[in-house]
Protein backbone atom coordinates (compact mmCIF):
# COMPACT_ATOMS: atom_id res chain seq x y z
CA UNK A 1 0.00 0.00 0.00
CA UNK A 2 1.20 3.45 -0.82
CA UNK A 3 0.63 5.92 1.33
CA UNK A 4 0.98 9.84 0.59
CA UNK A 5 0.99 12.55 3.16
CA UNK A 6 0.91 16.07 2.31
CA UNK A 7 1.41 18.85 5.69
CA UNK A 8 1.21 22.10 5.78
CA UNK A 9 1.97 25.01 8.53
CA UNK A 10 -1.36 23.28 11.10
CA UNK A 11 1.40 20.30 11.51
CA UNK A 12 3.76 22.67 13.35
CA UNK A 13 1.39 25.40 15.25
CA UNK A 14 1.59 23.57 18.24
CA UNK A 15 5.03 23.51 18.46
CA UNK A 16 4.83 27.24 18.36
CA UNK A 17 5.44 28.10 14.67
CA UNK A 18 3.04 30.28 13.06
CA UNK A 19 0.39 29.58 10.28
CA UNK A 20 -0.19 31.62 7.59
CA UNK A 21 -4.14 32.25 7.15
CA UNK A 22 -5.14 32.02 10.77
CA UNK A 23 -6.45 34.44 12.88
CA UNK A 24 -2.97 35.85 13.63
CA UNK A 25 -1.13 34.19 11.13
CA UNK A 26 2.04 35.55 9.38
CA UNK A 27 0.24 36.94 6.52
CA UNK A 28 -2.00 38.96 8.71
CA UNK A 29 1.37 40.29 9.62
CA UNK A 30 3.58 40.89 6.62
CA UNK A 31 1.93 41.61 3.33
CA UNK A 32 3.11 37.91 0.95
CA UNK A 33 3.88 40.20 -1.79
CA UNK A 34 6.38 42.15 0.18
CA UNK A 35 7.96 38.66 1.61
CA UNK A 36 6.97 35.54 -0.06
CA UNK A 37 7.78 36.97 -3.72
CA UNK A 38 10.88 37.28 -6.20
CA UNK A 39 9.44 40.63 -7.12
CA UNK A 40 9.20 41.34 -2.95
CA UNK A 41 12.60 40.45 -2.66
CA UNK A 42 13.95 42.58 -5.66
CA UNK A 43 12.34 45.47 -4.01
CA UNK A 44 13.53 45.00 -0.64
CA UNK A 45 16.14 41.76 0.17
CA UNK A 46 16.80 43.06 3.77
CA UNK A 47 13.00 42.77 4.56
CA UNK A 48 12.78 39.65 3.24
CA UNK A 49 16.06 38.12 4.96
CA UNK A 50 14.52 39.46 8.23
CA UNK A 51 11.45 37.80 7.68
CA UNK A 52 13.08 34.79 6.70
CA UNK A 53 15.98 35.39 9.81
CA UNK A 54 12.82 35.77 12.57
CA UNK A 55 11.24 32.68 11.13
CA UNK A 56 14.58 30.88 11.05
CA UNK A 57 15.29 31.80 14.92
CA UNK A 58 11.61 30.65 16.30
CA UNK A 59 12.57 27.20 13.81
CA UNK A 60 15.68 26.94 15.51
CA UNK A 61 13.95 27.49 19.39
CA UNK A 62 10.77 25.11 18.58
CA UNK A 63 10.51 21.48 18.91
CA UNK A 64 8.78 18.90 16.88
CA UNK A 65 5.29 17.80 18.35
CA UNK A 66 3.79 14.35 18.73
CA UNK A 67 2.24 14.56 15.35
CA UNK A 68 5.76 14.99 13.51
CA UNK A 69 6.66 12.45 15.89
CA UNK A 70 3.99 9.83 14.96
CA UNK A 71 4.85 10.74 11.19
CA UNK A 72 8.38 9.68 11.63
CA UNK A 73 7.58 6.14 13.63
CA UNK A 74 5.02 5.21 10.51
CA UNK A 75 7.59 6.30 8.09
CA UNK A 76 10.27 3.81 9.70
CA UNK A 77 7.82 1.30 10.91
CA UNK A 78 5.16 0.93 8.36
CA UNK A 79 5.38 -2.77 7.03
CA UNK A 80 2.59 -2.56 4.53
CA UNK A 81 4.35 -0.81 1.81
CA UNK A 82 5.76 2.84 1.49
CA UNK A 83 5.28 6.26 3.65
CA UNK A 84 5.84 9.46 1.50
CA UNK A 85 6.04 12.40 3.49
CA UNK A 86 5.52 15.51 0.93
CA UNK A 87 5.69 18.85 3.02
CA UNK A 88 4.83 22.81 2.18
CA UNK A 89 6.63 23.21 5.23
CA UNK A 90 10.27 25.15 5.26
CA UNK A 91 11.05 23.96 9.06
CA UNK A 92 13.01 21.16 9.63
CA UNK A 93 10.52 19.31 12.61
CA UNK A 94 9.90 16.41 10.65
CA UNK A 95 13.65 15.65 9.94
CA UNK A 96 14.25 16.51 14.15
CA UNK A 97 11.50 14.37 14.80
CA UNK A 98 13.21 11.35 12.73
CA UNK A 99 11.70 10.98 9.43
CA UNK A 100 14.33 9.50 6.88
CA UNK A 101 12.73 10.96 4.50
CA UNK A 102 11.05 14.49 3.71
CA UNK A 103 10.05 16.02 0.59
CA UNK A 104 10.30 20.06 1.00
CA UNK A 105 8.55 21.10 -2.13
CA UNK A 106 8.64 24.82 -1.10
CA UNK A 107 11.90 25.01 0.40
CA UNK A 108 14.13 24.90 3.56
CA UNK A 109 14.60 27.34 5.74
CA UNK A 110 17.86 25.41 6.59
CA UNK A 111 19.51 26.26 3.17
CA UNK A 112 20.51 29.29 1.23
CA UNK A 113 20.89 29.92 -2.44
CA UNK A 114 22.90 31.73 -4.62
CA UNK A 115 20.74 33.94 -7.22
CA UNK A 116 23.72 33.80 -9.54
CA UNK A 117 25.12 30.53 -9.61
CA UNK A 118 21.92 27.99 -7.65
CA UNK A 119 24.58 27.17 -5.37
CA UNK A 120 23.09 25.42 -2.34
CA UNK A 121 24.85 25.72 1.27
CA UNK A 122 23.75 25.18 4.72
CA UNK A 123 22.33 28.53 6.16
CA UNK A 124 23.79 30.32 8.24
CA UNK A 125 21.32 31.70 11.35
CA UNK A 126 21.25 35.13 10.23
CA UNK A 127 21.68 35.89 6.41
CA UNK A 128 21.71 39.37 4.15
CA UNK A 129 21.33 39.75 0.59
CA UNK A 130 25.11 40.52 0.43
CA UNK A 131 26.50 37.78 1.80
CA UNK A 132 29.22 36.33 -0.60
CA UNK A 133 27.98 32.91 -2.44
CA UNK A 134 30.67 30.36 -1.02
CA UNK A 135 31.11 29.10 -4.86
CA UNK A 136 31.02 32.47 -7.17
CA UNK A 137 31.20 34.74 -4.24
CA UNK A 138 28.84 36.95 -5.86
CA UNK A 139 27.11 39.45 -3.44
CA UNK A 140 23.47 37.19 -3.89
CA UNK A 141 22.33 35.28 -1.51
CA UNK A 142 18.53 34.13 -1.00
CA UNK A 143 16.87 31.77 1.30
CA UNK A 144 16.58 28.91 -0.62
CA UNK A 145 12.46 28.80 -0.34
CA UNK A 146 10.13 28.41 -3.14
CA UNK A 147 8.25 32.10 -3.59
CA UNK A 148 5.09 32.70 -5.12
CA UNK A 149 5.18 32.60 -9.23
CA UNK A 150 8.16 30.20 -8.59
CA UNK A 151 8.67 26.70 -9.35
CA UNK A 152 8.16 24.20 -6.56
CA UNK A 153 10.59 21.85 -6.32
CA UNK A 154 10.13 17.80 -6.74
CA UNK A 155 7.39 18.36 -9.04
CA UNK A 156 8.11 15.32 -10.84
CA UNK A 157 8.84 13.10 -8.01
CA UNK A 158 5.78 14.10 -6.39
CA UNK A 159 3.74 13.46 -9.48
CA UNK A 160 4.70 9.62 -9.63
CA UNK A 161 4.10 9.31 -5.70
CA UNK A 162 0.02 10.71 -6.55
CA UNK A 163 0.00 8.11 -9.62
CA UNK A 164 0.75 5.39 -7.66
CA UNK A 165 -0.87 6.44 -4.45
CA UNK A 166 -3.65 4.26 -2.28
CA UNK A 167 -4.30 6.20 0.44
CA UNK A 168 -4.06 10.61 0.53
CA UNK A 169 -3.55 12.07 3.77
CA UNK A 170 -3.64 15.93 3.85
CA UNK A 171 -2.51 17.24 7.50
CA UNK A 172 -2.31 20.67 8.66
CA UNK A 173 -2.94 23.07 5.14
CA UNK A 174 -5.94 25.44 4.46
CA UNK A 175 -5.67 23.81 0.79
CA UNK A 176 -5.29 27.49 -0.35
CA UNK A 177 -1.70 27.26 -2.40
CA UNK A 178 -1.34 25.54 -5.44
CA UNK A 179 0.11 22.97 -6.44
CA UNK A 180 -0.20 21.24 -3.30
CA UNK A 181 -3.84 22.33 -3.14
CA UNK A 182 -4.63 20.22 -6.15
CA UNK A 183 -2.52 17.01 -4.94
CA UNK A 184 -6.27 14.77 -2.93
CA UNK A 185 -7.79 15.62 -6.71
CA UNK A 186 -4.36 13.98 -8.34
CA UNK A 187 -4.22 10.60 -5.60
CA UNK A 188 -8.29 10.15 -6.27
CA UNK A 189 -8.07 10.14 -9.93
CA UNK A 190 -4.86 7.77 -9.49
CA UNK A 191 -8.15 5.85 -7.30
CA UNK A 192 -6.76 7.02 -4.04
CA UNK A 193 -9.04 7.33 -0.57
CA UNK A 194 -8.27 10.90 0.41
CA UNK A 195 -8.43 11.97 4.40
CA UNK A 196 -8.25 15.08 5.85
CA UNK A 197 -6.33 15.63 9.28
CA UNK A 198 -7.37 19.15 10.11
CA UNK A 199 -8.15 21.40 12.73
CA UNK A 200 -11.27 22.57 11.06
CA UNK A 201 -12.72 21.81 7.48
CA UNK A 202 -9.84 23.28 4.47
CA UNK A 203 -10.76 24.88 1.80
CA UNK A 204 -9.97 22.53 -0.68
CA UNK A 205 -12.69 22.18 -3.47
CA UNK A 206 -13.31 18.75 -3.55
CA UNK A 207 -14.44 16.96 -0.18
CA UNK A 208 -12.16 14.57 0.82
CA UNK A 209 -13.50 10.28 1.14
CA UNK A 210 -12.84 11.23 5.19
CA UNK A 211 -12.56 14.00 7.33
CA UNK A 212 -11.22 14.19 11.18
CA UNK A 213 -10.77 17.20 12.94
CA UNK A 214 -9.03 18.82 15.93
CA UNK A 215 -5.49 19.60 16.91
CA UNK A 216 -2.67 17.59 15.10
CA UNK A 217 -1.27 16.47 18.46
CA UNK A 218 -4.23 14.49 19.05
CA UNK A 219 -5.40 13.16 15.55
CA UNK A 220 -2.30 12.59 14.11
CA UNK A 221 -0.90 10.09 16.32
CA UNK A 222 -4.57 8.36 16.87
CA UNK A 223 -4.75 8.16 13.26
CA UNK A 224 -1.30 6.36 12.95
CA UNK A 225 -1.31 4.22 16.63
C1 LIG B 1 3.41 27.92 -8.93
C2 LIG B 1 6.91 30.32 0.95
C3 LIG B 1 3.66 27.38 -11.24
C4 LIG B 1 7.52 29.51 1.98
C5 LIG B 1 4.78 29.75 0.06
C6 LIG B 1 -0.42 34.07 -10.14
C7 LIG B 1 0.92 34.01 -10.50
C8 LIG B 1 1.71 32.90 -10.20
C9 LIG B 1 1.16 31.84 -9.51
C10 LIG B 1 -0.15 31.93 -9.12
C11 LIG B 1 -0.97 33.02 -9.44
N1 LIG B 1 -2.21 32.79 -8.93
C12 LIG B 1 -2.22 31.59 -8.30
C13 LIG B 1 -0.99 31.06 -8.42
C14 LIG B 1 -0.52 29.84 -7.89
C15 LIG B 1 0.10 30.19 -6.54
C16 LIG B 1 -1.01 30.09 -5.52
O1 LIG B 1 -1.45 29.01 -5.23
N2 LIG B 1 -1.49 31.24 -4.99
C17 LIG B 1 -2.58 31.18 -4.04
C18 LIG B 1 -2.40 32.25 -2.98
C19 LIG B 1 -3.89 31.32 -4.82
N3 LIG B 1 1.12 29.19 -6.32
C20 LIG B 1 2.39 29.45 -6.66
O2 LIG B 1 2.81 30.51 -7.04
C21 LIG B 1 3.31 28.23 -6.55
N4 LIG B 1 4.05 28.11 -7.77
O3 LIG B 1 2.19 27.91 -9.06
O4 LIG B 1 4.28 27.74 -10.01
C22 LIG B 1 3.33 25.92 -11.22
C23 LIG B 1 2.03 25.50 -11.49
C24 LIG B 1 1.73 24.15 -11.46
C25 LIG B 1 2.72 23.22 -11.18
C26 LIG B 1 3.99 23.68 -10.88
C27 LIG B 1 4.30 25.02 -10.89
C28 LIG B 1 4.30 28.42 -5.40
C29 LIG B 1 3.56 28.26 -4.09
C30 LIG B 1 4.56 28.34 -2.93
C31 LIG B 1 4.52 29.69 -2.36
N5 LIG B 1 5.31 29.73 -1.12
N6 LIG B 1 5.48 30.13 1.09
C32 LIG B 1 7.29 30.14 3.32
O5 LIG B 1 7.46 31.36 3.44
O6 LIG B 1 6.94 29.37 4.21
S1 LIG B 1 3.17 29.29 0.28
C33 LIG B 1 2.77 29.24 1.92
O7 LIG B 1 1.44 28.70 1.96
C34 LIG B 1 3.60 28.26 2.73
O8 LIG B 1 4.56 27.56 1.96
C35 LIG B 1 2.56 27.27 3.24
O9 LIG B 1 3.07 26.02 3.40
C36 LIG B 1 1.59 27.32 2.14
C37 LIG B 1 0.27 26.69 2.38
O10 LIG B 1 -0.25 27.24 3.60
P1 LIG B 1 -0.68 26.18 4.74
O11 LIG B 1 0.49 25.33 5.04
O12 LIG B 1 -1.93 25.49 4.32
O13 LIG B 1 -0.93 27.14 5.97
P2 LIG B 1 -2.26 27.95 6.28
O14 LIG B 1 -1.96 28.93 7.34
O15 LIG B 1 -2.88 28.42 4.99
O16 LIG B 1 -3.27 26.85 6.88
C38 LIG B 1 -2.96 26.23 8.10
C39 LIG B 1 -3.98 25.12 8.29
O17 LIG B 1 -3.63 24.40 9.48
C40 LIG B 1 -5.40 25.63 8.47
O18 LIG B 1 -6.29 24.84 7.69
C41 LIG B 1 -5.67 25.43 9.96
O19 LIG B 1 -7.03 25.08 10.21
C42 LIG B 1 -4.79 24.26 10.28
N7 LIG B 1 -4.33 24.21 11.67
C43 LIG B 1 -3.98 25.28 12.46
N8 LIG B 1 -3.61 24.83 13.68
C44 LIG B 1 -3.71 23.47 13.64
C45 LIG B 1 -4.16 23.08 12.37
N9 LIG B 1 -4.37 21.80 12.03
C46 LIG B 1 -4.12 20.86 12.97
N10 LIG B 1 -3.68 21.16 14.22
C47 LIG B 1 -3.46 22.43 14.59
N11 LIG B 1 -3.04 22.72 15.83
Amino acid sequence: MNIVILTGAGISAESGLGTFRDKDGLWTRYDLNDVATPEGFARDPALVHEFYNARRANCRDAAPNSAHAALARLQRGFAGGRVSIVTQNVDDLHERAGTPEVIHMHGELARALCAACGHRWPAPDVMAHDDPCPACAAPATRPDIVWFGEFPYHMDRIAELLAACDLFVSIGTSGNVYPAAGFAEEARIAGARTLELNLEPSEARLPFDEARHGPATRIVPDWVQ
